[in-house]
């Protein structure tokens, strides 16, 4: 699909592309994220096309170590008895223990916790870290409970997470709907369980109990030290370009907050519902009042700003895409840009997209943009910042010691800038000229890879 061949040569690959397919018809997610990788490290297998196949290491590779899928039980706050669906998937442990966040969203099922534990196996191995790849959540809507059902839920679902987990096993953090708040109770709970304060178990945490300064920040500031590589490399500043952001949560808010910093302008934010518009620039202080402390809506901006716009979501493209700005951030969920919103994109003039969000453009969106030299900063590489911090947070939890935030926020950055190289430096290698999708699936292929073939056939 992204390929400099138009055919696939390798028959092992196609061979485990067409049995995937077969085996995983209704994981559509999974599906995409997987195919998404095995087109582009064609290259890499025909180099040794008969050594993957004997060691079935694709096959191995598609398949999660354990899927663990479990019942959470709790009561609402008009004594009704509530049950949601948890998970997590330990997708692969071959460089380190498996290390992903948690997803509390109606939306959750396998498929989506299949495809974003595959994912953060490439983008773990990308950080140059010992983690490897797992995810978790559950379907439960954290939107409108109040903080006692939040809590109530958060212990239910770590009495049975705890007996999966531990600091070098599986190390959970956030992701959508699982901030500060969530990660407290889910540690308080484990504590109390296990009796043991095993503060490398969970990432994210607040700061007073074992948590590490730039991890708030860590994801969108990542995003951007990204961004502004890929831009330097093709002799492009980030200052003075106009930003629209697709969210407004922890990723969004931090992504906004660097590019401001580096001096670009940011014009729009989201939510699930719509979109602002700030022609002289977003106050970033507004959006982290609505979201962070009332956990508002995006609209109530209007309150703040009434000379801002506000656009509801009632099309298939997404209303912060209709406006016109060179760098677009998806930075909300999956499958946000898909071909007909990349084509208005292109059309507006845009420059590059950053994945600050996991698998926000959708494959053919992925193709048109590179087809129309857009640059694209593929997500298991651009937003790798967040994951890599909670690694960092893991070392200080190991050895005892507090990072100041310059500290924690230099090594965030030359983490980050080495990824971008490993990214440049894998694409140029095979051929593929600013293709980091590429870059990024091969680099991380052949560590993992490599780290599976050294552990003999488990
Ligand atoms: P938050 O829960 O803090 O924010 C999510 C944002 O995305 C909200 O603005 C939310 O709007 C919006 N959103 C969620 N689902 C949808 C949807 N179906 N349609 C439209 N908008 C939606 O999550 P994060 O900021 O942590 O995560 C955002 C993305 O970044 C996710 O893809 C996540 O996997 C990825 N990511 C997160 C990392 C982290 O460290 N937190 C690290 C790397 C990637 P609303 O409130 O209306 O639902
Ligand atoms: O998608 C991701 O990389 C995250 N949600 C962060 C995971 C982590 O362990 O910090």
């Amino acid at each position: 699909m992204f390929t400099c061949q138009t055919e696939t040569k390798s028959s092992y690959l196609s061979g485990v592309l067409a049995n995937l397919k077969a085996k995983n018809s209704f994981e559509p997610e999974f599906l995409q994220a997987a195919e998404e990788v095995l087109s582009t490290i064609e290259p890499v297998i025909l180099k040794n096309e008969q050594e993957y196949k004997d060691s079935a290491l694709l096959e191995r590779l598609l398949e999660p170590e354990r899927i663990i899928s479990f019942r959470v039980p709790w009561v609402d706050d008009n004594g009704k008895v509530q049950v949601n669906r948890g998970y997590r998937v330990q997708f692969n442990g071959a460089i380190g223990p498996y290390k992903g966040g948690l997803r509390f969203h109606p939306t959750v099922n396998q498929s989506i916790m299949k495809f974003l534990g595959f994912e953060q196996i490439f983008k773990n191995a990308l950080t140059g870290l010992p983690i490897g790849g797992g995810k978790g959540g559950s379907d439960f809507d954290p939107k409108g409970k109040s903080d006692l059902e939040i809590m109530k839920f958060c212990q239910s679902f770590m009495t049975e997470l705890q007996k999966h987990i531990g600091q070098d096993t599986d190390v959970p953090a956030g992701d959508i709907g699982v901030g500060g708040r969530e990660i407290g109770y889910l540690f308080g709970q484990y504590r109390k369980i296990r009796n043991v304060y095993e503060a490398g178990v969970l990432t994210g945490k607040g700061l007073e109990y074992g948590g590490s300064l730039t991890r708030k920040e860590a994801t969108g500031y990542g995003l951007m030290y990204f961004m502004r590589e890929m831009l330097k490399a093709n002799n492009i500043e980030i200052a003075n370009k106009t930003v629209i952001i697709s969210g407004s949560g922890n990723v969004a808010i931090y992504a906004c907050e660097k590019a401001q910093q580096m001096g670009a302008k940011v014009v729009a934010m989201s939510d699930s519902s719509g979109c602002i518009y700030d022609k002289d620039g977003i106050k970033l202080d507004y959006i982290k009042e609505i979201k962070e402390v009332i956990r508002g809506r995006i609209k109530e901006y209007l309150n703040y700003v009434p000379s801002s716009l506000y656009s509801e979501n009632n099309s298939s493209i997404p209303a912060v895409y209709n406006i016109v700005a060179d760098i677009i951030l998806p930075c909300a969920t999956q499958n946000d840009i898909n071909l007909e919103t990349a084509k208005l994109l292109v059309n507006n003039g845009a420059i590059a997209v950053g994945e600050g969000a996991n698998m926000p453009c959708d494959n053919d969106a992925v193709k048109y943009f590179l087809e129309n030299n857009v640059l694209l900063a593929p997500g298991k590489a651009a937003n790798a910042g967040g994951v890599a911090t909670s690694a960092l947070e893991m070392s200080q939890n190991s050895m005892r010691q507090f990072w100041s935030f310059e500290e924690v926020d230099n090594k965030l950055e030359n983490i980050m800038v080495n990824i971008f190289n490993q990214c440049q430096n894998a694409s140029n290698e095979y051929g593929y000229k600013n293709n980091y999708v590429a870059g990024a699936n091969i680099a991380a292929f052949t560590k993992v890879s490599n780290a599976m073939k050294a552990q003999g056939i488990i």
